[in-house]
């Protein structure tokens, strides 16, 4: 029996060594060490053993078990790590390999300029503030002093969300100075830029959907002079400090005296040259004193507080600005044309 468990010990050893990976290592300890290996079946022998034999081949078989199961065991580790350094090696990832970039998107460049020009309110005291583009006919147009046969009215001018025309989409952010001064009340000083929404027939100049800002200042003792002296001081920051500027008379439903503003075409200097279509100036906004109607329709006296609003449309400026020719460029969305902004 002693060599029995001595040939065992020896076999077993060389196989654990032997053993190239642990599902081998497994079988083997199972061969050997298993509740039906080769080590059980010695034991069960044991009782034909003398008295004296016995405690002698049991501490041996003890030994031999013991010394197999350890063998296993590191045997198992080894294995455990060679399989490890093989997983790393297999899966190293070259830190050195330049990243593939995923392509960065910014800001609009109808946004750029719509930044800058509430950056230049924003210095001169002016608050921002933005309204819904889904609103009623009584904001956009009667609080505004706008006739009911006015054309602007027209279901084939102004997007309407029901058949009684009592919800639009904006067609101008005017509505949001009838609710600034209704809820902020006067005095007041304010901006409101966004998106206003026309049924025109879309061209090189036209979009149905386009960006605008109007300003409102109500207070005590606000003139003509006020109007313009901010308005030059505006446009100055925006096109220049050397630009020339015009004060014409319009009409609007709102505003009495109304005006359109226009700057002296830089690129002829007013002697008329495409840029300007030959007239020598180009019209940037509209503005004019806030009408006694819309000023006591939103509970401000007009005896006591005047005002003056503006309007100017976005879009124009950015294309001045970034020489864009064709408005339909801007809102395409064609990244080709918007990362060169
Ligand atoms: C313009 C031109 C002139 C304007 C008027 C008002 C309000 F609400 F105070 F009556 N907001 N905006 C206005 C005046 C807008 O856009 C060309």
């Amino acid at each position: 029996m002693k060599e029995q468990l001595e040939a065992i010990r020896t076999q077993a050893l060389e196989a654990v060594a032997a053993a190239a990976a642990s599902a081998e290592l497994e079988s083997v300890r199972v061969r050997y060490l298993g509740k039906k290996g080769e080590l059980t079946a010695v034991l069960k022998q044991m009782g034909k053993l003398s008295p004296e034999e016995r405690p002698v081949m049991g501490q041996l078989a003890n030994d031999v078990r013991a010394a197999v199961e350890s063998a296993v065991e590191s045997r198992a580790a080894e294995l455990a790590e060679k399989a490890m350094e093989e997983k790393l090696k297999a899966e190293t990832v070259d830190i050195t390999i330049p990243g593939r970039r995923s392509p960065m998107g910014h800001k609009h460049p109808m946004y750029t300029v719509l930044d800058e020009i509430k950056e230049i309110f924003i210095n001169m005291g002016f608050e921002i503030m933005e309204g819904p583009e889904i609103e009623q006919s009584a904001y956009n147009f009667t609080k505004l002093n706008t006739p009911d046969d006015h054309p602007a009215r027209e279901w084939s001018d102004t997007f309407y969300l029901d058949e009684e025309s009592r919800t639009l989409l904006r067609t101008q952010t005017s509505p949001m100075q009838i609710r600034a001064m209704e809820e902020h009340g006067v005095p007041i000083r304010m901006i409101s830029p966004g998106r206003v929404y026309r049924k025109d027939e879309v061209d090189a100049t036209h979009s149905p959907m386009f960006h605008q800002i109007e300003g409102l200042v109500v207070d005590k003792g606000i003139t003509m002079a006020d109007l313009k002296g901010t308005l030059n001081a505006v446009i100055r920051e925006i096109y220049g400090p050397d630009t020339v500027t015009r004060f014409r008379p319009h009409h609007f439903p709102f505003t009495e005296p109304s005006c359109e503003v226009d700057i002296q075409c830089h690129k002829c200097g007013g002697a008329g040259c495409p840029t300007c279509k030959g007239e020598g100036w180009i019209e940037v906004l509209g503005a004019g004193m806030v009408h006694p109607k819309v000023l006591r329709g939103c509970g401000v006296d007009p005896d006591v507080y005047s005002g003056y609003a503006f309007g100017m449309g976005l879009e124009r400026l950015a294309m001045g600005q970034f020489k864009i020719s064709d408005l339909r460029l801007i809102f395409e969305n064609d990244t080709r044309f918007l990362e060169q902004f």
